[in-house]
């Protein structure tokens, strides 16, 4: 009897682990015949709707292409017999313009309904800003509509496919990615009940961070004052200083605001023949460009305009950002541009429009308009906090913006009375040695949405995060926890980084 009892007992825990599984109710080609043009706030046109095939890697599908109106495209992908009953919307990248669903392969492998947004506009190319000139429409989408009705217009059509709406939605993106995440959680809170938001994207930081970083390094010729070779300069000196602050010198800070290096450390001594060209040591000017690169943007007064600039360790991702290996503007001062021309203001100067024009006293607060139309970074998550929804929040702290993601929690905590409340429902996740969104020395690469599952679904929150590092090439290296911010690791044990539980989390006191 007892043995009965517990294989019923085994059997019942075996259906509660997997998936709830349901067939569809419609033939996926008949979505295509069905009108969603009076879905309140969300007319939508679907365009096409046709099976895929299963293949080794994923489940057969529906592909449903379609329209919300006027001009906000998406693609949903519909597992038929293996959906998990959930679904989960893909974030986009830089200015978007792109539907970018295979990011969400392996979501759909795990039977979500996956779907991605080109957020309102059509583009060739995702850092292409020429869309927005004069174009408030898309604006309006690409700020913060898009992801909202493409998240109506997903669960109607998912409804009508499976004859029911998803138990769970969730929303997954890093970059732009990330900013869709945070715009959800403030404007939209009750569309996903569990959101992963990577390095979001400060409409202001971004923007005056590629302006002041990319300016910064150009003399009144236009010519770099700084080299690849004093870049390598620069990130061998803070190793050398700081590398080890954290128990294991293994070129990565584990937090860089620990760091304390003054570029003068390297200033040339003395003059001599050849004193503007060298590379073993800082001329003045070089100097003056690498404070002002760790420092925030700031005005002619000194008043600082975000709240950080690079970190100590990421020097190496300004070559070709920054510092360009002809000797002239990095990319930062394009993409800068470009943003100034068609998208940064209320009203877009237009093609003409160069980076000189652009004055930091007089200008900044002319971005506000546009500001307020696309910023994830209103610190009042009370809305997303009281529907019982959570925030898996993470940055690389080799990323350029990275101090706006900390100085955004450390707010957001603050409105609902400190850090200790807010790790309830929001996390925050720095990452040591990640650089935007990935890449890096330090651990690039995290199962966030089965944390954002455990948490959700069944109320484990993380309070690290296990991290392993990848390649450029795909291999994957050694792996470490990441702690939940604002706790972080301290390596007790001898110099071998590939023993993850020597990773000792410190509490700041
Ligand atoms: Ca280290």
């Amino acid at each position: 009897m007892r043995v009965v009892f517990a294989a019923i007992l085994a059997m019942a825990a075996s259906f509660a682990l997997s998936p709830v599984q349901a067939a569809p109710v419609a033939a996926c080609a008949d979505l295509a015949k069905l009108s969603f043009a009076s879905l309140p706030d969300a007319p939508t046109t679907i365009v096409s709707a046709a099976l895929v095939a299963a293949t080794d890697k994923l489940p057969g599908y529906c592909r449903v292409r379609g329209v919300v109106n006027p001009r906000v495209g998406f693609e949903l992908r519909l597992p038929l017999e293996t959906w998990n009953a959930k679904f989960l919307m893909q974030g986009c990248r830089a200015y978007c313009g792109v539907i970018q669903i295979e990011e969400a392969d392996d979501a759909l492998a795990k039977g979500y309904a996956v779907v991605a947004t080109d957020m309102g506009h059509t583009s060739g190319a995702v850092m292409d800003t020429t869309w927005a000139y004069n174009n408030r429409e898309a604006e309006i989408d690409y700020g913060f509509r898009a992801t909202h009705v493409v998240a109506l217009a997903s669960k109607a059509i998912l409804s009508a496919f499976q004859g029911k709406g998803p138990t769970r939605s969730y929303f997954r993106g890093c970059s732009t990615g990330g900013r869709q995440g945070l715009v959800e959680a403030e404007r939209f809170p009750s569309d996903f009940e569990g959101i992963v938001a990577g390095a979001p994207v400060a409409t202001k930081a971004g923007l005056l961070n590629f302006y002041w970083s990319g300016s910064a390094n150009l003399d009144s010729q236009k010519r770099a004052i700084l080299t690849t070779q004093h870049i390598y300069l620069l990130r061998g000196a803070v190793m050398a200083k700081c590398d080890a602050l954290d128990g294991l010198r293994d070129g990565v800070l584990e937090d860089p605001r620990a760091c304390n290096f003054d570029p003068a450390e390297l200033a040339c001594k003395g003059f001599s023949v050849g004193f503007g060209t060298r590379t073993d040591c800082l001329n003045p000017a070089q100097v003056e460009a690498v404070r002002k690169l760790y420092a925030a943007p700031a005005t002619s007064d000194g008043a600082q305009l975000t709240p950080g600039g690079h970190m100590f360790g990421s020097e190496l991702n300004w070559l070709g950002a920054i510092v360009a290996a002809d000797g002239g503007a990095g990319q930062f001062v394009k993409y800068a541009e470009d943003s100034f021309r068609f998208l940064a203001f209320a009203d877009d100067p237009g093609p003409n429009y160069t980076i000189d024009q652009f004055n930091l006293d007089r200008d900044t607060d002319r971005l506000n308009f546009m500001l307020h139309l696309a910023t994830g970074f209103n610190p009042d998550l009370r809305g997303f906090r009281d529907r019982g929804a959570r925030l898996i929040l993470y940055h690389g702290w080799q990323d350029g913006p990275a101090l706006n993601t900390v100085d955004f929690y450390e707010a957001a905590a603050n409105v609902v009375g400190g850090v200790d409340e807010a790790v309830g429902f929001a996390r925050l996740f720095m990452v040591p040695g990640m650089n935007h969104c990935g890449g890096g020395p330090g651990v690039n690469s995290f199962d966030f949405l089965g944390a954002l599952e455990d948490w959700v679904e069944f109320g484990k929150a993380p309070d690290s995060l296990m991290g392993t590092h990848v390649e450029d090439n795909g291999n994957k290296g050694f792996s470490r926890p990441v702690y939940a911010y604002p706790n972080y690791a301290k390596y007790e044990g001898k110099a071998d980084r590939v023993v993850p539980e020597n990773f000792k989390r410190q509490v700041p006191k």
